[in-house]
């Protein structure tokens, strides 16, 4: 407890105005840097407790902001599968971090380990990493303070992206195992992408150019790092990296990035964009990919997480047909509400394949995917995988192929389930698996994008009084309160053709966002003005 108490009050928590509480939520704690350090030393203090509960296993936590400015930061706590925290330690992690003061931490922290038959004497392990905001150094000394203090064992692997923080943390656990997830290193996630990408693209041409746009952010350094790996005899990838300055901090997501892009439909100013140049854009901490061109003709098109999702479950359909597994291995697809309403069309009517929707927030999806043997899980926003059961590539490993081509499509199944990241989305990894498709099929991003016409759509911030007052059903696709709002909107929806609209409260900020979608462009903006009109 001295230990605890001693530590606290080098990093204490900024005291909210009454009323006002700290929350864990979507992405973790997140807000302006400042307000951190004290959040990030008892996360600390809670990163040993799970540990510790969870047989000493390694915990995760990650520090990072993702595509939010450079002034913020987040602290995230990743579970020893390499997914996210456990729903209900959320509360707990509330508790501790809004404790008033360093006696009353103390006080949380020992309820918490009487109330959850924590044994203080297993050894605790946590690996953490941080994403490259300036601001990301005080934070980890306070974190490491916390783990001291409560005598856990750690180790801090510097900068890195978050996609591979959730890789540490898997391979740690799963080390020596017979799921050996991959060699405990940074290096490690290098090699067991760049294997498992050559037998993926099983000597197939990648066409043309690709420029990443980084957005000034982690994924650029890192992103430069894994194309070393690549044997340049067995695969020939033409990369060129933009945005990957990380010496300037102030320009971290500044007018581009994978949010930027996909909030703004259009490509970063800079560089220039080059008509018909494959791109794509990664987030600030590189787990979301979207993918998109600059057209001569009809200017910019926009390939987005829908579209990720959509291409992966095809090309993933296919192989499975191949390789003959079609009636043991059972594909789905999982989407928020903010899907584009043709995605789902396709992917149901085209691709004959079971869609679920879930509420926003990845942790969500991730549990709904994890349903199926090949769970095909995207965001529109570009951030999600997909997930194989153990099942599934036992069947991609153990089926005796009859054929040369049943055999190609099992050991094609076979390396996207080590290229893919099962643990989380990952920017770098989805950007192999979408090069891997292009190249099989042959296909340029105009081809990607003939596979169908996406609806237009209209998504709005509203600024309301207290967002709390607005409460979703349907996966977030209904209100059910304020009473009468969702009948106004089903009135409002009812005047359009193809249309479909929702509003909800946003988890990241103190707003309402609505959504809306129709036949044409005139007629999704006016229904989203009309539905934001309504909940005003
Ligand atoms: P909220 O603020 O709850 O809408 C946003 C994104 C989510 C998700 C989270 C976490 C939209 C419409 N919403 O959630 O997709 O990524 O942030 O970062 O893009
Ligand atoms: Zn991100």
């Amino acid at each position: 407890d001295r230990a605890i108490l001693e530590a606290s009050a080098r990093h204490p928590i900024v005291p909210l105005e009454k009323g006002k509480f700290y929350t864990y939520g979507t992405a973790g704690f997140r807000m302006k840097a400042d307000l951190l350090e004290g959040i990030s030393f008892r996360v600390g203090l809670l990163a040993s407790l799970r540990s510790r509960k969870l047989n000493g296993q390694a915990i995760g936590v990650m520090i990072t902001a993702s595509h939010n400015p450079a002034a913020d930061n987040g602290v995230k706590i990743v579970d020893p599968l390499g997914d996210m925290l456990e729903q209900d330690w959320e509360r707990y992690a509330t508790a501790l971090v809004n404790a008033p003061s360093d006696e009353q931490l103390v006080e949380v922290y020992n309820r918490l380990t009487t109330d959850l038959k924590i044994d203080l004497k297993i050894p605790a392990k946590v690996v953490y990493g941080r994403d490259t905001r300036p601001s990301g150094h005080k934070l980890v000394t306070a974190l490491a303070d916390g783990l001291e203090s409560t005598k856990a064992e750690y180790v801090d692997y510097k900068i890195l992206t978050t996609p591979q923080l959730h890789y540490l943390v898997r391979a740690t656990n799963s080390e020596g195992t017979p799921l050996s997830y991959g060699k405990v290193s940074e290096v490690g996630y290098y090699e067991k992408l760049a294997e498992a990408f050559v037998r993926a693209i099983r000597g197939r041409r990648i066409n043309g150019t690709l420029q990443v746009d980084c957005a000034n952010g982690v994924g650029g350094p890192k992103l430069s790092e894994f194309l070393k790996y690549i044997p340049k005899d067995k695969v020939s990838f033409d990369v060129k990296v933009v945005n990957d300055d990380v010496l300037r901090p102030e320009i971290l997501n500044l007018d581009c990035g994978a949010d930027f892009v996909k909030t703004k439909q259009r490509a970063p100013p800079i560089p220039k964009p080059q008509p018909g140049v494959r791109c794509c854009s990664l987030d600030g901490d590189a787990d979301r990919l979207i993918y998109y061109w600059a057209d001569p003709e009809s200017g910019f098109v926009m390939l987005d997480g829908d579209r990720i999702s959509s291409l992966a479950a095809s090309f993933i359909g296919d192989l499975v047909e191949s390789a003959g597994l079609k009636d043991e291995v059972r594909i789905g697809v999982v989407q928020t509400a903010y899907a584009n309403g043709a995605s789902t069309n396709y992917i149901t009517q085209h691709l004959k394949l079971p869609v679920i929707c879930t509420p926003t927030g990845v942790k969500h999806l991730h549990h709904v995917a994890q349903g199926f043997d090949i769970g095909v899980y995207f965001e529109a926003n570009g951030h999600g995988t997909v997930l194989f059961s153990p099942d599934a590539l036992n069947a991609f490993k153990n089926t005796e192929p009859q054929s040369p081509a049943q055999k190609d499509a099992l050991d094609t199944l076979a390396a996207l389930g080590d290229l893919i990241n099962q643990t989380v989305g990952d920017a770098i990894s989805d950007m192999l698996l979408v090069e891997v498709i292009l190249a099989h099929k042959n296909w340029t991003l105009r081809d990607w994008a003939m596979t169908y016409a996406d609806l237009p759509n209209r998504l709005v911030r509203v600024e309301v009084g207290n967002k709390d007052l607005f409460q979703t059903t349907d996966a977030e696709r209904r209100l059910s309160h304020p009473e009468g709002a969702q009948d106004e909107i089903d009135q409002a929806v009812k005047k359009y053709k193809d249309a479909r609209s929702f509003a909800r409260a946003s988890g990241t900020e103190n707003a309402c966002r609505v959504y809306a979608e129709a036949a044409s462009r005139s007629e999704a903006n006016e229904l989203a003005e009309r539905v934001a009109r309504i909940i005003e």
